[in-house]
């Protein structure tokens, strides 16, 4: 494809020209997306090393990539929202000025490409004819990042077409550089609706349509424009009855989204007629529709999963469509060269993510943060819903994290500013989903910390504004499946037992379940949940059903000071609602 003519296209074409002189690429591709153009671009992979053949007769189609061990994970200390006044980053993000921002860019880009080739990738968020999509242009040197953004994103000619037609579009730039560590850094523009990405190839850090684009920028646009940009999953949950509820679910990254939106019910819940399909597993784009209901769309077409810990057990779903068409990104191999990660439960590795013999003394064979890259059609669960332009309506918000102690399994909100409380006092244990240390406690409110393109404080007014009048909003929850006990083993066995509590909460929906009040919210006893065929200890039935006042005394007076770091940006409907429940915690 060339570059097409036309006085929409011209600021595209003036970007890229703009982008060419400055990283000198020796040829430009603009991509079209064909099944031709990716041939051509895997075979090219495969014979400069940047792709390896998997076994054809097991996983047809699919391909393992070995990323640079440096660059394994997103970068949250190289981060940056560069925003004319600081504060609208907030103290949630790493921030420079936009002017130092592009100048130390522009530096690094300054003739980077000689010797590539540079690849133009338009690409649309969402379903091409939804008026909630929204759509970019990436600019990069990297044939892994094209092949892995035509899985995760509808890219080439349709979305080209939607550019020539709307004129906006985010404008992504990015190279591999050097994978320097210290020549590394991902910078965000959003007033000008800008990336630029330099030094890694990895993920969120290179994908510029995942975390870059549909989180950091669109969150900064969807508070002007007033809709939402979530880190959550959307799932379908049909009853026996036929009634299909739509949930989203933020849980940090690494803490069960694509398990949760790929779920499988339990047998007994099968056998009556339970239903979990798949519209979206990592970002959700939400807007109040006419009659007032949040509609929600998955901008991706793909999922970018964590591959350890899936298997047969724990996300057949997940397993099944990754035989084919996959890209694996730093998995280890067995000897007929099949892909391998701990937690398969089948198969033996001989080769690690490095291409290293296996030894289990040295590492793992899949490192932590190892991911397949698939079409979501390929699910099993995928909801021909992902098409709709319209969205699908969300009876319910999930927020939840890893929280060792203290968190009962669920709990519900009074009503959405008290929601809204849940969602920004949110804690986790961080995860190898990004570099750092692995299980340290943090605030991550909504699962956003890393992805939140303005200040949080602003961020929290936007959620608390949709409580118009006019709206029906979602009831709001807060799951927990990571309660640990005394021998620090998972008090709740989690996956597809979690049904037990998303059919607890449509209960709540429709007003046919229980639940006792208490001042962080409303908890189900054990009987309000269907718990049949689920072995618990006495321990795991206190610590998940249970109320501990004084821990939660304790983490309120926590959840205060961290609201007090934002100053007076932070609004006082919020600070309200922690110091009433604060007050009643002391009763
Ligand atoms: P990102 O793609 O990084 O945003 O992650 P995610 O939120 O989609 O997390 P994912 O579903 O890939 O799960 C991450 C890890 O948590 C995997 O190792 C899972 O096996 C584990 N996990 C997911 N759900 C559960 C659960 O219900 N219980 C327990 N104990 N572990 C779970
Ligand atoms: C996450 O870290 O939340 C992910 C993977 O979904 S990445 O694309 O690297 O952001
Ligand atoms: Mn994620």
């Amino acid at each position: 494809m060339s570059a097409l003519a036309g006085s929409s296209l011209d600021s595209l074409n003036q970007w890229v020209a703009r982008v060419a002189a400055l990283t000198q690429p020796d040829a430009v591709h603009w991509c079209d997306g064909s099944d031709a153009e990716n041939e051509a671009l895997t075979a090219a992979m495969q014979a400069d090393g940047t792709l390896i053949k998997l076994n054809e007769q097991t996983h047809p189609g699919s391909w393992l990539h070995r990323s640079d061990p440096e660059d394994v994970a997103r970068v949250e200390h190289l981060t940056f929202v560069c925003t004319s006044d600081r504060d609208d980053a907030g103290p949630n993000n790493h921030w420079m000025a936009p002017a130092d921002g592009h100048a130390k860019m522009d530096a690094l880009f300054q003739g980077c490409m000689r010797g590539r080739t540079m690849y133009v990738i338009p690409y649309c968020m969402g379903p091409i004819d939804s008026p909630l999509s929204r759509c970019g242009v990436e600019i990069t040197d990297s044939r892994y990042v094209v092949a892995n953004m035509r899985i995760m994103t509808r890219m080439g000619a349709p979305a080209l077409a939607r550019i020539e037609r709307e004129g906006n579009f985010v404008k992504g730039l990015h190279s591999t550089g050097e994978l320097d560590p210290d020549r590394r850094f991902i910078m965000h523009f959003p007033e000008e609706l800008e990336i630029k990405s330099y030094g890694s190839g990895y993920g969120g850090n290179a994908l510029l349509g995942k975390k870059c684009h549909a989180l950091r920028i669109a969150s900064h646009q969807a508070r002007s424009e007033g809709w939402l940009a979530e880190h959550m999953l959307i799932l379908g949950l049909e009853n026996p009855q036929g009634e299909t509820h739509y949930i989203a679910a933020a849980f940090p990254s690494a803490c069960g989204k694509t398990n949760l939106a790929m779920l499988i019910p339990p047998e007994g819940y099968l056998k009556d007629g339970w239903k979990v399909t798949t519209v979206g597993d990592d970002i959700c784009w939400m807007r109040p529709g006419s009659d007032g209901r949040l509609y929600a769309i998955n901008p991706e077409a793909g999922f970018f999963g964590v591959a350890p810990g899936t298997s047969k057990k724990s996300n057949p779903n997940a397993l099944a469509s990754i035989q084919s068409n996959t890209i694996f990104t730093n998995v280890g191999l067995t000897a007929d060269n099949q892909p391998w990660w701990e937690g398969l439960d089948e198969g033996e590795p001989v080769t690690d993510w490095r291409g290293e013999p296996y030894d289990a003394a040295k590492r793992p064979a899949a490192h932590p943060n190892s991911r397949f890259t698939v079409s979501a059609r390929q699910c099993p669960s995928y909801s021909q819903e992902s098409e709709n332009p319209v969205g699908v309506p969300i009876s319910a918000i999930v927020f939840g994290g890893r929280r060792p102690s203290l968190v009962p399994l669920v709990f519900e909100a009074r009503d959405w500013t008290h929601g809204v409380l849940i969602g920004a006092a949110m804690g986790s244990e961080t995860t190898a989903a990004a570099t750092g240390a692995v299980g340290v406690m943090r605030r991550d409110p909504m699962a956003m910390k890393p992805f939140c393109g303005y200040n949080f404080a602003d961020y929290f007014s936007h959620w608390l504004d949709f409580d118009n009048g006019r709206n029906q909003l979602p009831k709001v929850f807060h799951v927990n499946w990571f309660r640990r006990g005394e021998q620090g083993d998972f008090l709740w066995p989690g996956f597809g037992e979690n049904l037990r509590v998303l059919e607890w909460m449509i209960g709540r929906v429709n007003g046919t379940a229980g639940a006792v009040e208490t001042p962080i919210g409303n908890l189900p006893t054990a009987s309000d949940l269907n718990l049949e065929g689920v072995e618990l200890s006495t321990e795991a039935m206190e610590k998940l059903f249970g109320f501990e006042r004084a821990g939660w005394q304790q983490e309120f007076a926590s959840i205060g000071e961290y609201l007090e770091e934002y100053g007076p940006r932070m609004p006082q409907a919020l600070k309200g609602e922690q110091q009433r429940i604060a007050a009643q915690l002391q009763e």
